[in-house]
């Protein structure tokens, strides 16, 4: 696939998908919801010849992302928003969620609307200090959508999401890594080098075990604690057999940091 409305790179152990319509916010139009949700899916199944152990995803210019492209003025009046979020939002989602490598956003500037939840949906948010997270939706009267009455109250409590569905304020960065929204706010300076290294040791982690704690960590918001155990018990039975367990237990004896081969 050719890609337009994304840019898809391949680094230091790490893909990245940088969102690039940045003269709109890179606000999420049909093509962009097609090529992210390609790209993803490329690079869960392929990430072992793609040689990439994480997915970053970023925005071009001066933000992450504005939410779902609401056009021009009278254009949203003829969306068929439920046909959008069922058919072309909740297939990118799920791809995200259900990628065999761990998902970065590296969020600066505006993460808005649907362009908030793409980020909270990913495993790991990493934010510049000056970025914000804002759940828009009611300034426009609709309510929270892609992924984020499930995200958010699970991510900072009920109180925390009703806050911010009703009252559609800019959640500070600072703010999000406060209430458990994020994994981290660094300066603006750091940012950029912060968020590489970041992914970069994803990039040569064990690869195996980030999948299986991935599925683990997933299904705690279904399963029972039984369930839960029984799941550690069967995922962490694979990664007792993988190879970079045997070179993760050596490496801590001989005192040396180990050398994952992703397997
Ligand atoms: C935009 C957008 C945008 C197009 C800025 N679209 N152009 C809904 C419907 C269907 C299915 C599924 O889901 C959804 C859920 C949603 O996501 S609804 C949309 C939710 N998002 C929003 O409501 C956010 C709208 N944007 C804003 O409130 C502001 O742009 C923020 C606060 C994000 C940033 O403000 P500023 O930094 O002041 O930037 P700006 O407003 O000047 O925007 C820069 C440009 O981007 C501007 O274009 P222009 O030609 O005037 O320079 C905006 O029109 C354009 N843009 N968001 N969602």
């Amino acid at each position: 696939m050719e890609y337009q409305a994304i840019d898809f790179s391949v680094q230091d152990g790490y893909a990245q998908i940088t969102l690039n319509r940045p003269e709109k916010l890179n606000a999420i139009n049909t093509q962009m919801r097609a090529e992210i949700t390609h790209a993803v899916r490329d690079v869960s199944q392929n990430h072992e010849s793609l040689g990439a152990r994480a997915l970053v995803l970023t925005g071009a210019g001066r933000g992450f992302c504005a939410g779902q492209d609401l056009g021009g003025q009278g254009s949203v009046a003829t969306m068929d928003l439920e046909r959008v979020l069922r058919d072309e939002y909740t297939p990118m989602l799920r791809a995200i969620v259900d990628c065999e490598v761990p998902t970065v956003a590296a969020v600066h500037g505006a993460a808005a609307g649907a362009g908030a939840n793409l980020a909270l949906i990913c495993d790991v948010v990493i934010a510049s200090e000056s970025a914000y997270f804002m759940q828009a939706f009611t300034r426009i009267g609709l309510m929270p959508d892609a992924g984020g009455t499930f995200m958010m109250p699970r991510l900072a409590g009920n109180a925390k999401a009703m806050g911010a569905a009703l009252f559609a304020e800019k959640i500070s960065a600072r703010q999000a890594d406060d209430w458990g929204l994020i994994w981290e706010a660094v300066s603006d300076a750091e940012f950029d080098a912060h968020w590489k290294a970041r992914a970069a040791h994803l990039g040569a982690g064990p690869s195996g075990a980030y999948y299986a704690l991935k599925q683990a960590i997933r299904a705690t918001w279904d399963n029972n604690l039984d369930d839960q155990l029984a799941l550690e018990a069967k995922l962490q039975g694979k990664c007792g057999k993988s190879r970079d367990f045997q070179e993760g237990s050596v490496a801590l004896f001989e005192k040396r940091p180990a050398a994952f081969e992703g397997r």
